[in-house]
């Protein structure tokens, strides 16, 4: 392949897994190359060269996504790595908005704003390593979505260059805007499939003044499950409902070499509520309490509890994935009234192979990482039964009302279920969208259309 119109832009041929995998269940390509631009110029360079060669190309952030969004499919790729453009370009206290470049790390975003008493609700578990870009481009949501929503609502600009070499800016420091179609919302979730996204505005909210934690051990799912449906039905509206069973926490634990922060329980929720003041708080947690028969609650007071217990629900899925050797994750997402009869639908699931199926995450907005574990189940059960498993749980979300991705977006692992999810029609129009502003096919081919 030639590269010279793009050979100034810095570039490697070598790679380690951490440079092409993400943290799906499939194994990437070998790209031919990956290019790290550092300005907008240099990715529309990139673009327009792809078109003129007819080269394919995959965006990465920190490949953190779990869906393989960001690996590469076929080993004639070329690779457009945003990481090196990681500068935060303007923090605007007045009008309580931040313009990044994709490649910031989004725990910096955090830091940043609520050092000037501003907040950045979006707060996916790979928080600490994970790039705006990728959180854009996958619609990122996180266990303060139920009370703040996920990162569509907070992106209020974009720049980049469409897929067939346009650049284009759309939005900017504006709480509203109508005129036309919302482009900002299409490419908000488009997973890399028709643009490159090079600058990002994102709108703030006020740092909540108090906030209160705790960790409440329940003596069984249906008791946390009972609690979290009474909170969310009178009255109070927490800004974290983490779910996870016993499991999920050995796991975590395992996983992070860490000793336990309160006795084992069969499952756990992790609650946080904020407010103006103490008073209004302690109510907020006080009426979760009333609601939580027989639970044990730990109050995270001090930051150092805080962080263990966050830390430990973070690594959630890789303790889990530890564990079972092999699993595929799901996301998918109920509306809440469904979520106590899915969790029981996904408890008849485990398979005599081996295979097990376990519930957790985001329940308070009913987001369900249904894990699909390996465990004892041999190779041979593992490859042919899994597939079945996950045909079934896509079922149960769709039986239920729900949908096959709350967060995690569709990427590779997730693309043939979408035919469940929309008709014939509506795939058709997906991929018009796609062909006019992408005819060439250059950008992430092999991702979210069937
Ligand atoms: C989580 C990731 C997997 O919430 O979305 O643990
Ligand atoms: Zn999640």
């Amino acid at each position: 392949m030639e590269f010279d119109s793009i050979n100034h832009i810095s570039s490697r041929s070598e790679f380690v897994n951490e440079d092409i995998n993400d943290h799906s269940s499939v194994n990437s390509e070998q790209p031919s190359r990956i290019f790290y631009p550092k300005t907008h110029e240099e990715c529309q360079q990139l673009v327009i060269w792809a078109n003129q060669t007819n080269a394919s190309l995959f965006t990465r952030g920190a490949g953190t996504g779990t869906t393989g969004g960001a690996i590469c499919t076929k080993g004639d790729q070329i690779g457009i790595s945003l990481v090196h453009m990681n500068n935060i370009l303007d923090l605007d206290q007045i009008n309580a908005t931040i313009t990044v470049e994709p490649g910031v790390i989004l725990s910096r975003i955090h830091q940043a704003v609520e050092a000037v008493g501003l907040f950045y609700p979006p707060d996916p578990a790979s928080l600490n390593r994970c790039t705006i870009g990728g959180n854009v481009a996958e619609n990122a949501g996180g266990p303060r979505a139920l009370k703040y929503g996920v990162t569509k609502d907070y992106v209020i600009g974009l720049k980049g260059v469409w897929a067939n070499g346009e650049s284009f800016e759309y939005g900017g420091k504006l709480k509203k805007n109508v005129a036309g179609y919302d482009l900002i919302g299409l490419l908000t979730g488009s997973e890399g499939t028709l643009a490159v996204i090079t600058e990002i505005t994102l709108k703030l909210r006020p740092k909540p003044t108090v906030i209160a934690e705790a960790i409440a051990g329940y003596k069984s799912t249906e008791d946390a499950l009972i609690a979290l449906t009474n909170t969310l039905t009178r009255g109070v509206l927490p800004s974290t409902a983490e779910f996870m069973v016993e499991r999920c926490m050995s796991a975590s634990l395992a996983y992070s070499n860490e000793a336990p922060v309160m006795a084992s329980f069969p499952a756990y929720v992790i609650w946080q509520v904020d407010g103006q003041t103490v008073e209004d708080v302690n109510k907020q947690l006080n009426q979760i309490k009333s609601f939580s028969k027989g639970a044990t609650f730990l109050m995270m007071d001090t930051d150092d509890l805080s962080n263990r217990v966050w830390g430990l629900r973070r690594n959630v899925s890789l303790g889990l994935k530890q564990v079972a050797k092999k699993k595929y994750s799901e996301d998918i997402v109920v509306p809440i009234g469904n979520v106590p009869e899915v969790i029981k639908r996904l408890e008849t699931l485990n398979h005599p192979s081996g295979i097990e199926v376990l519930g957790y995450g985001h329940l308070g907005d009913g987001n369900i990482h249904v894990n699909i574990l390996k465990m004892s189940a041999s190779e041979d059960d593992w490859e042919r039964f899994s597939p079945d498993v996950i045909e079934q749980v896509m079922a149960i979300a769709l039986k239920y009302g729900g949908s096959i991705s709350g967060e995690h977006g569709i990427g590779v692992t997730k693309k043939q279920f979408m035919p469940l999810m929309f008709s014939n029609h509506d795939l058709h129009i997906m991929k018009q969208i796609k062909t006019i502003v992408d005819p060439l096919g250059i950008l992430n081919p092999g991702k979210l259309h069937p």
